[in-house]
């Protein structure tokens, strides 16, 4: 496996095991908060975050590369509310489309067509992922800091979020 490819496949590790534990703090702040749909919905994301870090291990073990599990900054814990939430969630799912981006540009770069046609999942994944994450924060905006809103919007989340997976 090319170097390059090797590093940016092992930095993205990181990024998706650091998104995975972020979501598992996010989940924990709702939950202590009396957010338990909100906290249901970051604990699924963190679920699927680390199966895309995982995917991501057996992959590059697959192709004979060599895999360096991360050491993880501490996530963020504390939130003002589910606005400054959803905001990180958002920002947190643009930096690792970002990531995986630069990835398939150095695929092309280096002609490596079958990492580049794994990547093609995150691709996806990614897409919707900030989609949802968009969605979700629009619907807060309107909502503002109506707390009949937040409630409405915690009862209703895991529904939105299945609609837009659907979509
Ligand atoms: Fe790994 O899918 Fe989002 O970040």
């Amino acid at each position: 496996m090319n170097a390059t490819i090797e590093t940016l496949l092992n930095n993205q590790i990181k990024y998706e095991a650091q998104a995975s534990m972020q979501y598992l703090a996010m989940a924990s702040w709702a939950d202590a908060t009396g957010y338990n749909g909100v906290a249901d919905f970051f604990y699924s994301q963190s679920e699927e975050e680390r199966v895309h870090m995982t995917k991501l291990v057996k992959f590059v073990n697959e192709r004979g590369g060599k895999v360096s599990i991360p050491k993880l900054e501490e996530p963020k814990a504390t939130y003002k509310g589910l606005n400054e939430l959803f905001e990180k969630f958002l920002e947190s799912e643009m930096f690792v489309t970002e990531q995986i981006n630069h990835v398939i540009y150095e695929c092309l770069q280096h002609k490596d067509y079958n990492v580049h046609n794994f990547m093609q999942w995150y691709v996806t994944e990614q897409l919707e992922e900030e989609a949802m994450a968009r969605t979700l924060l629009d619907k807060l905006n309107i909502i503002g800091n109506d707390k009949s809103g937040h409630y409405l919007f915690d009862r209703d989340i895991i529904t939105i979020a299945a609609a837009q997976d659907n979509a």
